[in-house]
This record gives structure tokens, C-alpha cells and sequence, in this order.
């Protein structure tokens, strides 16, 4: 499946730690950042493919799974650790769910939003993915 999980350099000192996120770590020029926060105890995230935008999951803090499914194979990525990212490349179906208290959600995104970029229905990515 076309997802990789990334170690982001931790440069560690007695007064905290810092990791940096450049274009060494992403593969692609980095459009847009957001994230999730204040999530609801039971909430699920995310629930559609992206045509063409790729994206980067960092749990800045907290928890949360991310299920990702290609159309061929599933898995469940748990991300509970600021310095490590799921880099999930475009055409794959995601749910994020088991958001820990307090989690945040950082996604460094490839594209800005576009809403014709999303298929929101899984059957509809089920006939996607097969075509490719
Ligand atoms: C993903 C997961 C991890 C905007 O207006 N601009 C934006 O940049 C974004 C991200 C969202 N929105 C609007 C569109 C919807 O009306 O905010 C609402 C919720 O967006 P969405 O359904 O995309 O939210 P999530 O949390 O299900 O998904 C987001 C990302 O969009 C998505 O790429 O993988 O986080």
C-alpha cells in the first residue's frame, strides 16, 4: 500500500525537544497545514480518498488510529508519538478514529483544499481504485 511511516529528527535537549519538518521530510512542495483538536471521546475524522493530494499525520499530542484501505488491503495505524508520520499518498481511503483526550492531528497537505479533490463515497472509491 502506498503509505510510509516517516521518523522525524528529534534534536533532544534537557530543556525540551524540537523536531523540524523541510521538504527533506515530505515529498512534495507543502500547500497547506491543519489540524484536528478538541475532538469529541468517540468521534471519527476523515472517511473519503483524495484524488490527487498527498498528506502527512503527525499526533502532536495524544493518540488516534488511522485506517487506511487501498481498495486492495486495510490497515490500522495507531500515531501516538510527536516525532513520527504517516505519509498517505493520494487514491487511498482513510478513517481516523480512537482519538485520545486532548489528541491534535497535525496534516501538512501537498494541495490547497479542493472539494472536487475528495470522493466522500466508498463505493464510488471502490470502482476508483479498481480502475487503477
Ligand atoms: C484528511 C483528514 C485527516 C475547509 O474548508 N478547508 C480545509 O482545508 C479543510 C481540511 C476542511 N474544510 C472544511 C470542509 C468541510 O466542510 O471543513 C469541513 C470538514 O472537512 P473534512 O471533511 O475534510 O474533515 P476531516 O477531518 O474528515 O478530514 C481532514 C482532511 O480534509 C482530510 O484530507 O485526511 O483531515
Amino acid at each position: 500500500m502506498n503509505i510510509q511511516i516517516i521518523e522525524i529528527p528529534k534534536i533532544e535537549e534537557p530543556r525540551g525537544n524540537i523536531s523540524v519538518i523541510e521538504n527533506d521530510i515530505v515529498p512534495y512542495e507543502i500547500k497547506r497545514v491543519y489540524y484536528l483538536y478538541d475532538v469529541p471521546s468517540g468521534s471519527e475524522r476523515g472517511g473519503h480518498a483524495h484524488k490527487n493530494l498527498k498528506q502527512f499525520l503527525i499526533a502532536l499530542s495524544g493518540s488516534f488510529d488511522v485506517i487506511v484501505n487501498d481498495g486492495k488491503e486495510k490497515k490500522t495505524i495507531c500515531l501516538n508519538k510527536p516525532n513520527y508520520g504517516l505519509l498517505i499518498n493520494s487514491g487511498i481511503w482513510r478513517e481516523l478514529n480512537n482519538f485520545s483526550s486532548g489528541s491534535v492531528c497535525l496534516v501538512i497537505a501537498s494541495e490547497v483544499y479542493i472539494e472536487e479533490d475528495y470522493i466522500r463515497d466508498f463505493e464510488e472509491f471502490k470502482i476508483y481504485a479498481s480502475h487503477k
